[in-house]
């Protein structure tokens, strides 16, 4: 992270004052944060006894406060943590996750760690039941809560909203990175919501919400994939909106889907595997696997480019028969369940065709018997012509000036081609499935209220990074803004609550990064999409035009010795792209052959996939997928903001994938590039500490007692003992007192010293009488 950035959010964590005797917490490279206590003070330099046994000298202003009172257990809400910073954060999560507390919030925020193990108490209907009975109060964080929390809003919202003109829609943003149980949140969320609003009895069909859950395992078969950082990772992301009716019964439902990662069809690499789908098909009963020719994975060349192909604990061939049931569920008849698996097969001996030099120069053709074997179950598959499919790999026609030319291409070209039909091929099939279950749940236009549940990719930062990660981290930079604007708005409605004076609380936008990404005419992607019309453009010019635009500008650094990779400084952190592949992974469109081919497929599946051409769009060259994608963004956006939002913050505890490990490094980045952190800062502007007036007078009594004593009422009793703690600048709200950063720690200081003397004078008198 941008080491300035870094040091602001420290310094607005609040630096602490220390007496001999306090208890602190120092930064330690290794675990972050270690604990010790004060035990010398010489001007700025202190010195300090650490619970490791070691002792270390250091100064006043690398150290923040720990409280000496906290709770055994922790709590569930960082917002009732004595010092909110980041050690304060961290230890109250680890605390909680050694006692299996997976769940905590900070405010309006779910923070949930990944327990890497079942707890199967945690999920089923008698804890639903529980939620659904009780107060919101009363319920301990949980997914459920949030969901409960989402669905009783609309409703009591509904209810007025006819007077009061009210959002009443609501969204759940699930959020973290790879593997940190953003899917799993989400189907606990909507398992929530369909107890909620579904009918009490079934109604011989299927019912709309058994079919929003049934749509997950249809979307994970074809979206999912094993990769490095998750056995069962998410390929796209997905909005899944829920729409009630006047009586808050579940009505409909509409899937949006983001941005499938298409290289993988064609490309894997060691420990990663390919969408499941394909080994699911594999392992399909005998008629089947040879109706399709498929059998053995390890016969596939877009799967044997990895060594893996089993999951620990999945049954390939049980998983086929699950996924086809659950698309019986959505509505997918089974001749479109042949012809969708039948399409996956084609892609998989797609993958198979090898290419050897033609007769002609420059030309290609099938390599020998096996490949022309592919070539041909492919064809069969695909039902459409073998010789054109060929020719669709082998050749491509120019058009000039209204003249088509045929060209041929070499064997390398002719292999590429095939991979990128394999891919739209793919993605096209992969969207097909999401408007196909939408058309089968339909879409209530009547409905009064939706709660839309967001799962998408969180901020990641490679060794690499090329174009996927850009518009990832755009998703991310977008939801941030929307998220800084709606915790900022939380905090100041909790002044508003308590009648404190909070005009002056001012906060940090990313709206420059946006800029630099996004703005039209001038942004990265729009300078992308330039380079990506002119035929001349090479990622070299590319980086050239981004550093000559940009060599001024705060959130973007060319990398020494850099030539064509570019720094983004975004809001969790720097990230260096490798610009190589940005032109190509730009372009998005069907090469026309490929389009014509399968458009002229007996198989009438396969030829609605992929409409006829008009003539106006075959001579549109170029469409750009940043820009469609930022679009789709903007979309989400415009619906997300006529909701109210809530946030679950999922976090991955380590890297191995296992239970009770919990690297308070790795979490902490986590922590900040999902703004845990900033939302933590946002409200050190203003006052982050909150105590109830009369844990607050039982806490520091001792520096006052005797008036204290006299005194029965709360609030005199607290200003009586902040004043004699000279505290200035702190404000008294309606239940609870609101301090300024640092002012605790003065406080503690304070009874630190104080219970230091009382205890010298017990010292005192007890030697004196020996
Ligand atoms: V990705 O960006 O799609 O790669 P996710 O979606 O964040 O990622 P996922 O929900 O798939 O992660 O969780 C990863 C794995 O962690 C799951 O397959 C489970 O094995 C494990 N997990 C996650 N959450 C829980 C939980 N609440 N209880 C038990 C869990 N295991
Ligand atoms: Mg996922």
């Amino acid at each position: 992270m941008n080491k300035k950035l870094r040091d602001e959010k420290r310094e607005a964590a609040g630096v602490s004052k220390v007496v001999v005797g306090s208890q602190v917490w120092l930064e330690d490279p290794e675990v972050a944060w270690i604990d010790g206590e004060v035990s010398e003070i010489h001007d700025q330099d202190i010195k300090v006894q650490l619970s490791t046994g070691k002792q270390i000298v250091t100064n006043t202003n690398s150290v923040h406060a720990k409280d000496p009172e906290f709770p055994e257990t922790g709590v569930d809400d960082m917002t009732k943590l004595a010092y909110l910073h980041e050690p304060g954060v961290l230890q109250n999560l680890k605390c909680r996750y050694d006692h299996d507390e997976i769940y905590t919030y900070t405010g309006n925020i779910l923070i949930a760690v990944n327990p890497f193990k079942r707890l199967p108490h945690l999920y089923d209907k008698d804890v639903m039941a529980k939620y659904k009975g009780a107060a919101l109060a009363d319920l301990s964080p949980h997914p459920y809560a949030i969901a409960h929390a989402a669905y009783r809003h609309s409703l009591s919202l509904h209810t007025h909203a006819q007077m009061v003109n009210q959002e009443i829609s609501q969204s759940i943003l699930v959020s973290g990175e790879s593997g940190a149980g953003k899917t799993e949140s989400t189907k606990n969320l909507m398992q929530y919501l369909a107890f909620m609003g579904g009918r009490p009895s079934s109604e011989g069909r299927r019912s709309v919400e058994q079919q929003v859950l049934e749509s997950n395992p249809v979307l994970e078969a074809f979206g999912n994939a094993k990769t490095v950082r998750n056995n069962n990772s998410s390929r796209f992301g997905k909005f899944v909106e829920i729409q009630f009716n006047e009586k808050a019964r579940i009505s409909g439902a509409a899937i949006r889907t983001y941005l499938l990662e298409r290289s993988r069809v064609c490309q894997v690499s060691d420990p990663e595997r390919n969408y499941h789908c394909f080994y699911m098909l594999c392992a399909a009963p005998p008629e089947e696997s040879e109706k399709y020719k498929v059998g053995n994975p390890r016969k596939f060349h877009y799967l044997n480019q990895s060594s893996f192909y089993e999951l620990n604990g999945v049954d390939e061939s049980k998983e086929y028969l699950a996924t086809k049931k659950a698309m019986d569920v959505v509505g997918i008849s089974s001749d479109e369940q042949d012809a969708i698996f039948r399409v996956v097969a084609a892609i998989l001996h797609l993958g198979n065709i090898e290419f050897t030099k033609g007769s002609e120069p420059d030309s290609s053709q099938p390599k020998d018997d096996q490949s022309r074997f592919h070539l041909e179950t492919a064809a069969e598959l695909f039902m459409c012509d073998k010789t054109a499919l060929e020719d669709s790999f082998c050749t491509r026609v120019i058009v000039t000036r209204g003249e088509s030319i045929k060209k041929c291409l070499d064997p390398a070209a002719a292999a590429v081609s095939r991979d990128a039909f394999a891919k739209i091929v793919y993605s096209t099939l992969f969207d097909w499935l999401v408007s196909k279950i939408n058309n089968t749940i339909g879409q209530d236009s009547d409905s009064k209220f939706f709660i839309g549940v967001l799962d998408i990719y969180g901020f990641e930062s490679f060794k690499t990074n090329s174009f996927e990660q850009f518009c990832i981290n755009l998703t991310n930079e977008k939801l941030q803004q929307h998220f800084n604007q709606h915790v900022f708005k939380m905090e100041q409605e909790e002044y508003r609550k308590e009648e404190i004076d909070w005009s002056y609380i001012e906060f940090e936008d990313n709206q420059d990064i946006l800029d630099l990404i996004e703005k039209k005419p001038g942004g990265i992607l729009a300078l992308l999409d330039e380079a990506c019309m002119f035929p001349r453009s090479t990622h070299e010019t590319f980086a050239e035009k981004l550093y000559q635009t940009f060599k001024d500008h705060k959130r973007f650094n060319k990398p020494k010795l850099a030539k064509t990779d570019f720094t983004v400084c975004h809001y969790a952190g720097d990230v260096t792209y490798q610009s190589e592949f940005f032109l190509d992974k730009n372009k998005d469109y069907v090469v026309a052959e490929h389009q014509a081919l399968l458009n002229a497929s007996k198989c009438s599946f396969v030829s609605k996939l992929f409409p006829a051409i008009s003539e106006e769009s075959k001579s549109s060259k170029f469409s750009s997928l940043g820009s469609k994608f930022k679009q789709q963004l903007q979309s989400l956006l415009e619906t997300l903001s006529h909701t109210e939002p809530h946030y679950v913050r999922c976090i991955k505890p380590n890297n191995l994938l296992k239970p009770d490990i919990f690297e308070n490094q790795n979490i902490l980045q986590q922590l900040r590039c999902g703004g845990v952190m900033e939302a933590i800062r946002i409200s050190c502007t203003g006052f982050p500490t909150r105590k109830p007036f009369s844990e607050f007078v039982e806490r520091f009594k001792i520096i006052a007692p005797d008036a204290v004593k006299k005194s029965n009422d709360e609030i005199k009793s607290s200003v009586m003992l902040l004043e004699k703690a000279k505290i200035k600048g702190y404000q008294i709200g309606k239940t609870k007192i609101f301090l300024r950063v640092g002012q605790m720690a003065e406080l503690d200081a304070c009874r630190t010293e104080i219970l230091g003397r009382s205890a010298t004078k017990i010292q005192a008198k007890y030697l004196s009488h020996s």
